[in-house]
Order: C-alpha cells, then structure tokens, then sequence
C-alpha cells in the first residue's frame, strides 16, 4: 500500500467549527465540496499536483449535519484526477442526499457514464487552472461536453479571472448549463466594476446558460479573515462581488462550503463563520431561499419540481 504524504505546508481541514448564527433556510444544499480518500481505500491519482489530508464521506456528512444544511453537491477534486471511486462511494452512501460533479476522460463509456448518472453524477468539471492540471485539448472536453449533455448534465469550470478572454469562445460555444467555480476567480483588490469583473458579469448576461458559484471568499480574500467592528463575519473585500451576482442573477447561483478547503496557504476558515458570510451577499429571504434551496435543487434534482 502507498504511504501519501501531504504537500509540505498542507493545512488541514478545520475540526471544530462553530454553529452559525445565520439559520440556513429548510433543505438547503452545500453546493461545493469534496471528498479526499481516504487514501488507504481510495488511493490519490499519480497525475495530481498536490497531496492533502484525507477527508472521508462521514466527516462531510458531519459537517453538513452541523452546519445545517439538508444535502451536498460533492466535486470531484484533481487529487483524484478522472478516479471518481471516493466521490461515487460517496454519493452512493448519502442516502439520497448528495448527488456529484466527476472527472472523465475522452476514453470514458457509455457504461461508465451510466454508473455514474446512477449514483447522483449530474455533470463534470473541466479545470483550466494550470496549478491543478495538465493540460487537455479543447476538442477532448468539447466531444466530453457533447457526450455529456445526452445525459442532461452540465460543465462546471474553473479558472482564473485573467484567462477568461482567451477562453470565451470555447466557454460560450459549450452545448449545456454552465457552472462556473468560485466567480471565475476575480482579483478581489480590482474594482468590482473594474474591466475584469465586467467581463464576467457580460459572460453572465449575455449568455443564460452560465451560472455561478458565489463561494470561496476564504481564498479569493486579500485583506484576509479578521473580521471588522466586533462582526462575526470575515472577507468584507469579497462581499461586492459576490453580491453583485446574487443581485443580479438570482436564479443562476449557487453556494457552498469548499469543504475541506484544498490549498489554502495562510489560514483555515471556521465553517459555521463561512456560513456566516452569506446573508452578507443575500440580503432578503427569498434571494437566500433561491441561493441555498430553489437554484442548486433546480440544477441537481430537476426531478423533484
Ligand atoms: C476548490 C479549489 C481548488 C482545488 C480543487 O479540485 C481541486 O483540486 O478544486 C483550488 O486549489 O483552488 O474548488 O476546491
């Protein structure tokens, strides 16, 4: 059996979060996060650019539990690379409460993607930031993405704001619903009205198949984690961004923990406090209602109505 041994510098996942004081409305989905492992049954690929710390399915569950929130959108993570075992494994123990994002290749069959949809799979990630990946032809994601939208599922993707232009046309010509991680990663010490976040915002409004995850203020923050005024909550720099989007798109987004949090380098968030941070950027019942309950439900459980 492999021994892993973490990155040097990991920091582990946080375990003991506090219990929000913002109350997550009946039925609520944690719409991003993953699983890791453990490695002794579900081995880290060889082609991953980083080594953490195991987080199993109990410990998520644990912590959805916790926090409050009724179900899961769990991700396939690049430790995994296209091994989407510990995710299905996952999935298939939820009871119902989870359904996933996995990794395939072009090699992937139709069999595969059948075992896949049935054990919660409803899209897969494609990953263009170049820390976390190799990089894979466009025409290899874009026969994935035609392949995939057979099945009704959708292309979540992840990059980073600055590479946006270079990959707009291959975003906008894909075929289905399209998530985008983390508000396609903006430069937070930019002006929310500066030309890079109107980009995003025009990549949104002039194409409504695009929807957006308003997560990760824990790493996309500058001015960091302390919070202001005696408040409990933290990463005030993020919150124009992420409510800006809230606001303007209200039926396309979507939020989540990022549980156990991969790669951070200077601080692990407390996630009773990441909660915390939401009524910061969904003001009104009915835009936190949308945000944690009707979108994620709509995008995961379309069945359900
Ligand atoms: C995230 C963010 C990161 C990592 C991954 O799959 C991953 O390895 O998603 C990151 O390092 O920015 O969404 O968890």
């Amino acid at each position: 059996m492999t021994e892993f041994i973490k990155t040097p510098g990991w920091l582990d996942w946080y375990t003991g979060p506090s219990k929000p004081q913002f109350q997550l409305p009946q039925g609520a989905v944690d719409a991003h996060c993953h699983v890791f492992g453990p490695s002794d049954v579900f081995p880290y690929s060889p082609e991953r650019k980083y080594t953490p710390c195991d987080a199993s399915k109990a410990q998520l569950f644990a912590l959805r539990d916790h926090l409050g929130f009724d179900r899961n959108i769990i991700v396939q993570a690049t430790c995994h690379g296209a091994d989407n075992r510990a995710l299905v494994d996952a999935l298939t123990h939820s009871g119902g409460k989870a359904r996933g994002v996995g990794t395939v290749k072009r090699s992937v069959t139709d069999q595969e993607l059948q075992s896949l949809h049935d054990a919660g799979v409803r899209g897969v990630r494609f990953n263009f930031v170049k820390r976390l990946v190799d990089f894979t032809p466009k025409d290899e994601l874009m026969e994935i993405a035609a392949r995939i939208a057979h099945w009704g599922w959708h292309v979540v993707i992840y990059f980073e704001a600055v590479d946006l232009p270079e990959l707009w046309d291959f975003f906008t010509k894909l075929p289905t619903t399209v998530v985008v991680d983390h508000m396609g990663r903006p430069d937070v010490s930019k002006p929310v009205d500066g030309p890079e976040f109107e980009l995003f915002i025009k990549f949104m409004r002039e194409h409504p198949n695009v929807w957006s995850k308003v997560t990760c203020p824990e790493r996309l923050t500058v001015t960091g984690p302390a919070a202001l005024n005696g408040e409990r909550h933290a990463y005030h720099d993020v919150i124009p961004f992420a409510k800006r989007l809230v606001d303007t798109f209200s039926d396309r987004v979507i939020w989540g923990t990022d549980w156990p949090h991969p790669n951070l380098k200077d601080h692990m968030p407390d996630d009773g406090l990441l909660v915390d941070f939401i009524p910061h950027i969904a003001t009104t019942h009915e835009l936190q209602q949308k945000l944690l309950v009707t979108n994620p439900r709509r995008l995961y459980w379309p069945e359900e109505k």
